[in-house]
């Protein structure tokens, strides 16, 4: 990964824009803001912060949804594109139309690197548990010592894309980003509340319908919350993917996915394993991706239909992997 080409490649650009995926989460927003605080601060550009969707719940006590533009996108507008935590077109949502037709795109990504690849230049290493921790390393070309907002910036994505240092794909690197930006002053507290003390009472009323919901299976379990259980609880679909990680705490499962109906017949079902599983390749084959142990897919069909994709493919996957037998 050559550093200094990229970071040689941003200071030639002036009026930018970073872009993140769609339902930006903190790693993505994390990425985006640093970034855009440091080229303006720093370098004196002119930059501008896209996703496609609102700031969620917790994460609005982190980051300025008013930062967050929405508006119309022109890419003709900038001289150079950046797209942080976003491994295709599609997750940029309504702007990849826009994003394709520009010559002068950098991706900083962990996620596996898709083809066809949309990008002129590349900073990915999927070794990394977040694009945040890329960013902290990219940013050393700029300055020395980060703000105590950059840095909580930063450390609310590491924590986030770790489930707050729990998942397997922490590593020693991340954790010593995580503790320089500590010392930098990043608000661990604000980001831990933001994580753990911001749901409503009618997400909490959709956990309980959600604990309830559970099926276990062998060595697996899934959750499928219908728009049926959303609108009679009058609340959203934002964050069921949380549930998938939640699970995996009972003993003996190993794989998890919650199946959340978006729209009447759309189904988004998030993925989640643990124990050296691997979960993109069964997310991969319903048509979605990700990261080894945290993955999801869009599913459009009846709910049975579905249920029983999922169940067949994850099947497939602890099979191939040597889990369970025929
Ligand atoms: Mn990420």
């Amino acid at each position: 990964m050559k550093i200094k080409s990229i970071a040689n490649a941003i200071k030639k650009g002036n009026k930018i824009a970073i872009l993140g995926h769609i339902s930006p989460d903190p790693d993505c927003l994390g990425s985006a803001f640093s970034l855009k605080e440091i080229l303006v601060n720093q370098l004196g550009k002119n930059v501008f912060v896209f996703a496609d969707g609102e700031i969620r719940g917790g994460d609005k006590q982190i980051f300025n949804n008013e930062e967050l533009n929405q508006c119309e996108f022109i890419s003709s507008d900038y001289d150079l594109l950046i797209v942080v935590d976003t491994p295709n077109l599609k997750r940029l949502g309504k702007f990849s139309k826009e994003v394709q037709k520009h010559k002068n795109i950098i991706k900083i990504d962990h996620h596996t690197n898709e083809e066809p690849e949309f990008a002129h230049k590349i900073m990915i290493d999927v070794s990394s548990a977040s694009t945040s921790e890329l960013i902290y390393i990219l940013l050393s070309e700029f300055t020395q010592k980060v703000s105590k907002k950059i840095a909580t910036y930063l450390y609310a994505g590491i924590s986030a894309d770790t489930n707050s240092f729990l998942n397997d794909n922490v590593t020693p690197r991340c954790m010593s980003i995580a503790s320089k930006l500590f010392d930098n002053g990043a608000d661990v507290l604000l980001v831990n509340n933001s994580h753990f003390k911001s749901i409503t009472r009618s997400q909490w009323d959709l956990t309980k319908l959600a604990y309830d919901k559970a099926e276990f299976y062998d060595k697996f379990a899934i959750i499928l919350i219908s728009q049926k259980d959303i609108k009679k609880l009058q609340t959203s679909s934002d964050g069921t993917s949380a549930f998938a990680n939640n699970i995996l705490s009972v003993e003996g499962v190993m794989v998890s996915c919650v199946i959340t109906e978006k729209n009447l017949k759309t189904f988004s079902c998030s993925f989640r394993s643990v124990y050296g599983i691997t979960v993109n390749k069964i997310a991969s084959a319903l048509g979605g991706g990700g990261h080894k142990q945290a993955s999801g897919a869009i599913i459009t069909g009846s709910i049975k239909e579905v249920k029983s994709k999922v169940i067949a493919q994850i099947k497939k996957g602890l099979k191939e992997q040597g889990v369970i037998n025929d």
